[in-house]
């Protein structure tokens, strides 16, 4: 087999760049090592900046998210007995959209299936291959048989566990990481969302959040230990302690109901660095993890997918072309190094940290209040929460 552009990974990253690619004439082929009911079935982002809303306008998969996208133009901050609404759109022009990452993967698969796009579910063990060479392979084993894959260019679009960024060699890679000391418990329940707007709350016995799929659908967190025991956390359980965690008018308010899915994520800051090698390049979370508290992590691999998008399309069109195939690490890495300082500054401020002292305490309480008083700190807020330019 052989194609323009091997893509590893059919999250957000591969089917985006793939459907961006066939739309000025480019071949490419997605592998992808699960099956499309799992890939469907994963419950991750919900909020959606506006420069990946036009990404997705401007790959024609935007029709159900322009009809069903819920445009938000605030999100509430609690702490203590303290509300404060940040007003995007009075700091920015700009606004969110909250739609489902799982119903954008289903628009870029429904699209890239109508335009007959070459889409390989339960691709295993996959390999890369002269990478030296100006024609890569990619090998992998589907129905045990072993297929050979010739590329111009290979994008690793496989997620932070993929294999693509073993294939940048080690002396060259550099890995800068934060663990955080807790995670997050998610429920996805078919109850109407407790208000309008994502409500994000620094509680004393740890951090929660209200957000939502549609008006029908309500996606809640709660910060829990990293190691926590799924099993444990019944649905009472979970909307106990969330109702303990909310403001009381919000507790009150809230309607419950069985989950219809329950999971929990680790917390992470992780950047791979450079994001190029050769013919390979890495998008979106096989390059980078942010913490899930400034909903950066989907836009950050739509972010980089505009930069490789357009160096590919500069090659082809151009004669070969190739500054911006050499830009393209620099130029991703510049966006997604303050992405990570906003998701890290945001985890910092609204998480209980087990080791915290009454000094780091102080800080925090320090930083809010500081945040709730000040227009200016609103606005910084605001103008990272709907996204940098790119
Ligand atoms: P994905 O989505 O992980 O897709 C990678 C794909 O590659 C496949 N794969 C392989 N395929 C072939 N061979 C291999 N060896 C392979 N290894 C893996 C995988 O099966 C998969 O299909 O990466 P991608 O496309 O870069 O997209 C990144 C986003 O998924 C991620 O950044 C976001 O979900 C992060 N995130 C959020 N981001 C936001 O922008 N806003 C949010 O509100 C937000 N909330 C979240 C989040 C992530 C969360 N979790 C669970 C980590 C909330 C949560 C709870
Ligand atoms: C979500 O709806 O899944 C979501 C929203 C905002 C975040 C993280 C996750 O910061």
């Amino acid at each position: 087999m052989r194609t323009q552009v091997g893509i590893i990974g059919s999250g957000p990253s591969g089917l985006l760049l793939s459907q961006l690619l066939h739309q000025q004439g480019i071949e490419s082929v997605v592998l992808e090592k699960r099956t499309q009911d799992y890939v469907l079935g994963r419950i991750r982002a919900g909020v959606l900046e506006q420069g990946m809303v036009d990404m997705l306008r401007a790959a024609g998969v935007s029709d159900r998210m322009d009809r069903e996208g819920l445009v938000h133009e605030g999100i509430e901050i609690c702490f203590g007995d303290r509300r404060q609404r940040v007003d995007l759109k009075k700091h920015t022009g700009k606004v969110v959209t909250v739609y489902g990452q799982t119903e954008v993967t289903k628009d870029l698969m429904d699209a890239r299936a109508a335009a007959g796009g070459a889409l390989i579910y339960e691709a295993e063990n996959v390999q890369i291959a002269g990478l030296e060479s100006d024609a890569p392979e990619i090998t992998f084993e589907k129905d045990d048989q072993t297929q050979k894959l010739t590329c111009d260019f290979i994008a690793g679009c496989d997620g932070y566990h993929g294999v693509s960024r073993r294939y940048i060699p080690e002396n060259l890679l550099k890995i800068h990481e934060r663990v955080y000391p807790f995670g997050w418990l998610g429920i996805l329940s078919e109850t109407p969302p407790v208000s309008d707007e994502l409500i994000y709350v620094n509680h004393w016995r740890g951090f929660a959040l209200c957000s939502m799929r549609s008006p029908t659908r309500s996606r809640y967190y709660l910060q829990c230990a990293f190691d926590e025991d799924l099993e444990e956390w019944t649905d009472d359980r979970f909307w106990d302690e969330l109702r303990i965690r909310l403001p009381n008018e919000a507790a009150e308010r809230i309607e419950m109901g069985p989950s219809i899915e329950k999971s929990m994520a680790p917390l992470r800051s992780f950047i791979a660095e450079p994001m190029r090698h050769k013919r390979l390049f890495l998008a979106g979370d096989a390059a980078h993890i942010v913490p899930p508290t400034g909903a950066k992590g989907l836009n950050l691999a739509a972010s980089d997918i505009y930069y490789l998008s357009r160096a590919l399309v500069a090659f082809y069109a151009e004669d070969g072309r190739s500054d911006l195939m050499d830009s393209y690490s620099a130029d991703c890495l510049r966006r997604i190094w303050k992405a990570e300082r906003f998701s890290w500054w945001m985890t910092t401020m609204l998480h209980k940290f087990p080791d915290q002292n009454s000094f780091d305490r102080g800080m925090q309480m320090a930083e809010l209040d500081y945040l709730f008083d000040s227009d200016a700190a609103q606005a910084s807020l605001a103008e990272n929460y709907v996204g940098l330019p790119f």
